[in-house]
């Protein structure tokens, strides 16, 4: 089975965002029309808006790649946005798309739905059977329930919605914010910011122990374009990199790679989240998608991005 992307009127939700924004760069050789709607055209917090403008715009496909992100720190300090956000913006675009005929859905997940123990690499099927990580529980229900939107759609109204779930993500679009981001920018700028000082130390958070996998944002696009046109069924579908690292590891990593050599320093305070978090992309890889970057070409572009996007260079 395959959905042909070209010449169709295809919704980026979130095009602003590290995800939205790769994948319209991703589209561009499809052949097919790209919509998008920033905040200020469009609050897809706001049902009869979102509800109006899929009337208005007709949209044959949609990216649903909208959502309120942050590292561990933001989903920790802000449950009731990471919650009430995500659920009122997969819940409107879902049901605005299956009220104006949506052809196709791709919604985007995150691997924090899975429990806090789960076994690795994880699976599909290891979807609520445990409790999860109590730093994002509240972004995972969000999640959650847009994975369970789009099943019931598929159920009740034979939509032809699916569901990604990717891994820690990063590369060109993500947020540097000390506070608010993930582990990779906040190590790229604290490495990038100790160099150009000549600090003789940075302090990570937590204990460095924790593993993490990390998916390069354009691998991650390319593998929405693929499933949006290659797959069509109820369960959702990891996408991972393969392999995980320590934060300490990855710490080091991007100290070499922006040439900083001094110390590192821990803040034991802050929290450590999931011990482990390395997915099974099995069902993938057997659809036939792979990732291409590696984690240090990838991290070596995304500092380039953090310099000239930042007026740093
Ligand atoms: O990337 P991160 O914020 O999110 O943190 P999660 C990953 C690990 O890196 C944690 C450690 O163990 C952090 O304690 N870490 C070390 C740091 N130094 C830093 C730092 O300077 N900044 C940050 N942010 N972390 C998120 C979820 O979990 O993963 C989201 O909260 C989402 O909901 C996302 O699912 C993919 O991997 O722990």
């Amino acid at each position: 089975m395959s959905y042909d992307l070209n010449g169709k009127r295809v919704f980026v939700a979130g095009h602003r965002g590290m995800v939205g924004s790769a994948i319209c760069r991703r589209l561009e050789s499809e052949g097919c029309t790209i919509l998008t709607a920033g905040r200020d055209v469009l609050d897809l917090l706001d049902q009869a808006a979102v509800r109006a403008w899929f009337a208005a715009e007709k949209p044959d496909a949609v990216f649903l790649a909208a959502a309120k992100v942050g590292g561990i720190l933001a989903n920790d300090s802000w449950p009731a946005d990471f919650l009430y956000d995500n659920l009122m913006i997969e819940a409107n675009v879902i049901e605005a798309a299956f009220r104006t005929g949506v052809g196709k859905l791709l919604f985007l997940g995150s691997s924090c739905i899975y429990p806090k123990f789960a076994p690795q690499p994880i699976v599909e099927q290891a979807l609520l059977t445990g409790p999860l990580e109590p730093t994002n529980e509240w972004y995972a229900i969000a999640k959650i329930a847009g994975i369970k939107l789009c099943q019931a759609y598929r159920r009740q109204h034979g939509c032809d919605y699916i569901s990604a779930m990717p891994t820690n993500l990063y590369g060109p679009g993500d947020n540097f914010d000390l506070q608010s981001s993930h582990v990779l920018p906040a190590l790229i700028r604290k490495a990038h910011e100790a160099k150009v000082e000549g600090a003789g130390s940075i302090t990570i958070w937590g204990t460095g122990t924790p593993r993490r996998e990390f998916l390069h944002v354009d691998d991650l696009a390319d593998a929405c374009v693929f499933l949006m046109k290659t797959y069509s069924d109820d369960g959702h579908v990891n996408v991972g990199f393969g392999d995980d690292i320590s934060i300490a590891e990855l710490t080091g990593l991007v100290a070499e790679v922006i040439g900083f050599s001094g110390a590192i320093e821990h803040d034991l305070t802050k929290p450590d989240g999931t011990p482990r978090k390395l997915m099974d992309s099995g069902k993938l890889a057997g659809l036939g998608w792979t990732p291409r970057i590696g984690l240090r070409e990838g991290i070596a572009g995304a500092y380039d991005w953090f310099l000239s996007s930042t007026g740093r260079r």
